[in-house]
């Protein structure tokens, strides 16, 4: 039990007023970010407030690329909800633990210097305390130590978004952190740049639609005919569900909850000539995207906007614990395969979506010469 209560040695600590913090150059010869500056309560009390409703994955909510300088406080009501879900064709159930009822939870967008201010509510219904850790936050363990919630209660935390990315959030409550975390409790915050995203020449780069992707490798357990147990409680789940994870050897590795809930009605859409924004989550073990047929044009692999894109990706790498954010502008209609380049983990364990486009085909980018026939001498 020794090696689960190491959190509690990291203690609380003081909630600090936030230095200053000056943002590294985009690129070499580029000037840096201006700095966020620190705001006194009284600052803070007069800044302008935003409520944002979320919605569920693959969607982001409506936000703007691009803001003026003044911060804003913006608000967001997120209910965690335990539910039994049902993670492949052939029935597996999954004692889930939720942020908004989806896996991943929704993700939350705001621009660098923002606040974010969370209402944390753990439904009557459910039947374990929960917290959130946000990597986006600084101090109490991302906010965890500070947002502790019983059944029946809700709390609200403020943090300032001081640096841009995609950041991972996820529940660490005390004693089964990688529990909640592999049984469906993480998320994204993305704080956008205020003046959107550039490549590492400066120029703006701007999406028409943003999708989020949240990988999650499942540990179900089997019973003695080596069929997946299912359980009538998360409770009772918890003791087996321990025993395989501690074996490391995912049963499922799926996106968005499920075996194909990104593929035929839940596949993502886009037409010809639309920028998407990839973000890709994975709170707990490393992955690797691939878009078939198609690129990464611009990617930050590790999410983190004021480190320069990289361009024309084949697959990239997505660490366990961290949230990327991929840019593709589509130039070929039809049915692209967005997957875990483990190809195993894709198509034996379910990490794959689709992306269907509608368009004009392009010949000079590719076309089929002659269709298969038989074999002619050379
Ligand atoms: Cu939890």
């Amino acid at each position: 039990m020794e090696r689960r209560s190491f959190l509690k040695s990291a203690g609380l600590g003081a909630v600090a007023g936030t230095a200053a913090i000056a943002a590294p150059a985009l690129a070499k010869g580029k000037p840096a970010a201006a700095p966020v500056a620190a705001m006194t309560e009284p600052e803070i009390a007069k800044l302008k407030r935003i409520k944002v409703d979320l919605v569920a994955p693959p969607m982001v909510h409506k936000h703007e690329q691009v803001v003026g300088p003044e911060p804003r406080i913006v608000e967001f009501r997120m209910e965690i909800e335990e539910k039994k879900m049902v993670i492949d064709e052939d029935g597996t159930t999954l004692q889930a633990m939720t942020f908004g009822g989806s896996m991943p939870g929704p993700t939350m967008v705001v621009n660098t210097g923002d606040y974010v201010e969370l209402t944390l509510v753990n439904l009557a219904s459910n039947a374990m305390p929960h917290n959130v850790d946000f990597h986006g936050a600084t101090g109490a363990l991302g906010g965890a130590s500070l947002t502790n919630v019983n059944p029946g209660e809700q709390v609200t935390l403020r943090f300032k978004a001081d640096r841009p990315g995609t950041f991972v959030y996820h529940c660490a409550p005390e004693g089964m952190v990688p529990w909640h975390v592999v049984a469906g409790m993480s998320g994204t915050l993305m704080v956008l740049p205020r003046d959107g995203l550039r490549d590492p020449d400066g120029n703006p780069l701007r999406y028409d639609t943003a999708f989020t992707i949240g990988e999650f490798d499942l540990y179900i357990p089997k019973d003695e005919d080596g069929k997946y147990k299912d359980y009538n409680t998360l409770a009772e789940s918890y003791g087996d569900t321990v025993e395989v994870m501690r074996k490391l050897i995912p049963t499922h590795i799926v996106f968005n909850g499920k075996v194909g809930a990104l593929t035929g009605d839940g596949a993502l859409k886009a037409k010809v000539g639309e920028t998407v924004l990839i973000i890709h989550s994975q709170a707990n073990r490393d992955t690797r995207p691939h878009l078939i047929g198609g690129h990464g044009d611009w990617v930050w692999e590790t999410g983190k906007f004021n480190n320069p894109p990289e361009k024309d990706l084949e697959t990239w790498f997505i660490r366990g614990g961290s949230a990327g954010a991929a840019l593709y502008t589509f130039k070929q209609p039809g049915v692209y395969a967005y997957l875990n380049h483990n190809l195993i983990e894709a198509f034996e364990l379910g990490a794959a979506g689709h992306f269907v486009v509608e368009g004009k085909w392009n010949d000079d980018l590719m076309k089929q010469l002659k269709a298969p026939g038989p074999i002619t001498k050379a």
